[in-house]
């Protein structure tokens, strides 16, 4: 079978939507860094849609810094994908053409300094995960004993991390007189803009004080929140395509129609005329904290207590009633630590979160939403659970949650199942918990990780009781034992 490519566009279905801009007279005003499924179905849409418009200095040059997997899926299909919306029986497929070029870093990292250093590019932006900041989850410090960042902050001729690339290119844009770029941070962090400048920032110093002074005085780099439901692809997805497009498209990405992109209206150049879906505004917390708490909390207590309960979809966890008391519940708990915007109706939106939630055709495996849940947890469970201890309240579902995720660590699921705990903290979180017996044991092992865990929460004892409790009863009844709790 044929690949999707230039040449076999006008052999696809009449219904796969096309890009209708010439892609040869596109120039690329954006570079993205860590092109995964999320780029694909979020920001490279919204700047496909900006091409679509007309305005032609949207395309991207894409990277990885770590793998040629994605380049190799897109070279040969001249940097065109599917992005599928799914939605019950409803399919919707439309190619999109935004990205020009993938370049896999650590094969050549002169050609991403390059295309960062470009005259051409206004708008840097990123989805590299929470780790990929080199940020300590707790503190917010870069991580000096990282050895990719170790390397950065030793020199720049080649570097191995994303706040190293910014750097070099940055500096090379002084020198040759030219403006800094706008940096956009597309992951689920809090103040991700923020995190991303400090990033940058220290580490310039460390080279050279006056280059770090002018990203600071002329640097951008606003606050995003971003939401759209990208579950990586199943080779399942990818045949699944082929036989209803007639071509094979292995870069294919799929999601759902919900898509909310809120920037901070602070960019140091040009950007696009954003389109539908993309709000610019000067309050992105209240956005940031409302998803992070509300979304992306209750899907790492639906990734844990599911995977546990060896269930493979969100879908399917929520089908158990007891897991939809148990997540409104949570909504529930973290909705009094917010400060939603005035136009957030925070009702109508967890009504929206269950019917995104309940989406079969997403497939969204708990095992994809459980990775990295040392960079995940402080900001969606253990921010909300300190509100609430501040406030005298109680943290029932929240903690739960987090005992779930403590349970998670032993790399067993209640069917006695092996899994690998996808973690940058497993092996450490693994040795620390083989020597504690017992549930308190293995609580006081999780607090003592400051990495992770808050001091303030490590030092509150109402916290180390409702993960005790919570332990024990997952570590006797399973998760779906514990749920039931949350029968009512
Ligand atoms: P993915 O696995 O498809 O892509 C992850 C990307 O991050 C890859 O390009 C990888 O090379 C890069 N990466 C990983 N560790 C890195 C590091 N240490 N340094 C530099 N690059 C690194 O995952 P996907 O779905 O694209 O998600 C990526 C991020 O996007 C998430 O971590 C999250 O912050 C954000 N996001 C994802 C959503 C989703 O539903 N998939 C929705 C909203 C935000
Ligand atoms: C998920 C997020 O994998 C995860 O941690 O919770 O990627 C989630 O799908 C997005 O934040 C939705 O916008």
């Amino acid at each position: 079978m044929s690949r999707l490519s230039s040449d076999t566009l006008a052999q696809l279905p009449a219904d796969v939507t096309l890009p209708t801009y010439d892609r040869a007279a596109v120039t690329c005003g954006a570079v993205h860094i860590g092109i995964g499924a999320f780029h694909r179905a979020h920001q490279a849409v919204v700047f496909d849609d900006a091409l679509n418009a007309g305005d032609l200095r949207w395309g991207i040059i894409a990277a990885s810094l770590r793998s040629p997997g994605v380049r190799d899926q897109m070279q040969p299909q001249d940097g065109l994908y599917t992005m599928l919306v799914r939605d019950g029986a409803a399919e919707q497929a439309r190619i999109i053409g935004a990205v020009q070029q993938v370049i896999v870093a650590p094969e050549d990292p002169q050609a991403l300094l390059a295309v960062l250093a470009s005259p051409d590019t206004h708008i840097v932006t990123l989805t590299i995960t929470e780790k990929g900041y080199k940020l300590d989850p707790s503190s917010g410090d870069l991580i000096a004993d990282d050895p990719q960042l170790a390397a950065d902050l030793a020199a720049l001729d080649s570097p191995q991390t994303a706040p190293g690339y910014l750097v070099a290119a940055l500096g090379r844009r002084r020198a040759a007189g030219l403006p800094p770029f706008t940096a956009i941070s597309c992951d689920n962090l809090p103040h991700n803009g923020a995190r991303l400048r400090n990033a940058v920032l220290e580490l310039a110093r460390c080279h050279d004080a006056d280059l770090a002074d002018w990203i600071a005085t002329h640097g951008a780099f606003p606050e995003t929140m971003v939401d759209r439901i990208v579950p990586a692809t199943t080779p399942d997805d990818i045949a699944a395509l082929a036989a209803r497009i007639g071509v094979e498209d292995q870069a294919m990405v799929k999601t759902e129609p919900f898509l909310q992109w809120v920037i901070e209206d602070r960019f140091c150049g040009p950007r696009p005329d954003f389109g539908a879906g993309v709000q610019l505004t000067q309050a992105v917390a209240p956005w940031e904290e409302a998803k992070l708490r509300l979304l992306n909390g209750a899907h790492s207590g639906i990734a844990y207590l599911g995977g546990l309960a060896a269930i493979d979809h969100v879908h399917e966890v929520l089908a158990l009633s007891e897991a939809r008391t148990f997540v409104e519940a949570l909504w529930d708990e973290a909705g009094t630590t917010l400060s939603p915007p005035p136009e957030l109706d925070v009702a109508a939106y967890r009504r929206a979160l269950m019917a995104r939630f309940d989406n079969p055709t997403l497939r969204h495996r708990t095992r994809q939403i459980a990775m990295d849940g040392s960079q995940k947890l402080p900001q969606r469970l253990l921010a909300p659970i300190a509100a609430r201890l501040t406030a005298g309240q109680g943290i029932d579902a929240l903690s739960l949650a987090v005992a779930a995720w403590i349970r998670w660590q032993a790399g067993r699921d209640d069917l006695d199942q092996t899994h690998q705990v996808d973690d940058p903290l497993a092996a450490p979180i693994a040795v620390a918990l083989a020597d504690a017996g017992t549930p308190k044991a293995r609580v006081a092992a999780i607090l003592a990780f400051d990495a992770v865990i808050p001091a303030a929460l490590t030092a509150d004892d109402r916290f180390s009781a409702a993960l005790t409790h919570w332990l024990t009863l997952l570590e006797e009844k399973g998760a779906l034992g514990a749920l039931a709790a949350f029968r009512h």
